[in-house]
């Protein structure tokens, strides 16, 4: 077979060469057609979110007698009785003792109550280490000048009362758990746009 010419690898052929640029070409286009497509599902996505957000929270409704602020329903008791009673009384209605976690929450509260009042906040587990029913640690107090004392040497105080009236960033005190005190309940509210789409 020497001095026979050998075919051409088709891989050299103008043919396939051809095609191969078409090829790339191809590629590049569906490559940018592809990061647009991503980028536009994004930005669909986060409008979604958006709107979901939005409408979840205009649908959004608390029980009877209850407030709604900062996406969450509050019932202020009109009763008075230990922060165990309250909470049981709270657990009942399918919430808990109030947790205060933004100024704004705490300044709402203030604003609204018309005597002192139980929150969710107690040191009975260790003397002088503040944690909230949900077990969460206390990050920003809002103690009365002088509070905690835990009773000043007259009797423990490991359950915590805001006094009503004075300054709102200087409200808490911290009382004898088994003193009658009204009390706060808080829970989510119920949206009828979750129960639409779920
Ligand atoms: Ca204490
Ligand atoms: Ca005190």
């Amino acid at each position: 077979h020497e001095g026979q010419e050998l075919p051409q690898p088709h891989y050299r052929t103008p043919v396939y060469r051809e095609c191969a640029n078409e090829m790339l070409i191809s590629f590049s286009l569906a490559a940018a057609v592809g990061y647009r497509l991503h980028h536009v599902h994004k930005a669909v996505v986060n409008l979604g979110g958006v709107m979901a957000k939005e409408a979840i929270e205009h649908d959004s409704f608390c029980p009877a007698g209850w407030k709604m602020f900062s996406f969450t329903c509050y019932l202020f008791s009109n009763k008075i009785d230990s922060l165990e009673n309250g909470r049981k009384d709270c657990r009942d209605r399918g919430a808990d003792l109030v947790i205060i976690d933004t100024v704004e929450k705490q300044e709402f509260i203030f604003k609204t109550i018309k005597q002192d009042i139980w929150i969710g906040l107690n040191d009975r587990e260790k003397e002088g280490t503040w944690k909230w029913i949900d077990g969460t640690p206390l990050t920003v107090a809002y103690w009365r000048t002088g509070e905690p004392n835990d009773g000043g040497g007259w009797g423990e105080e490991d359950c915590v009362q805001i006094r009503s009236g004075v300054n709102a960033k200087e409200s808490w005190n911290d009382v004898p758990c088994g003193v009658s005190l009204q009390w706060i309940c808080a829970k989510k509210p119920h949206s009828s746009f979750f129960s639409v789409i779920v």
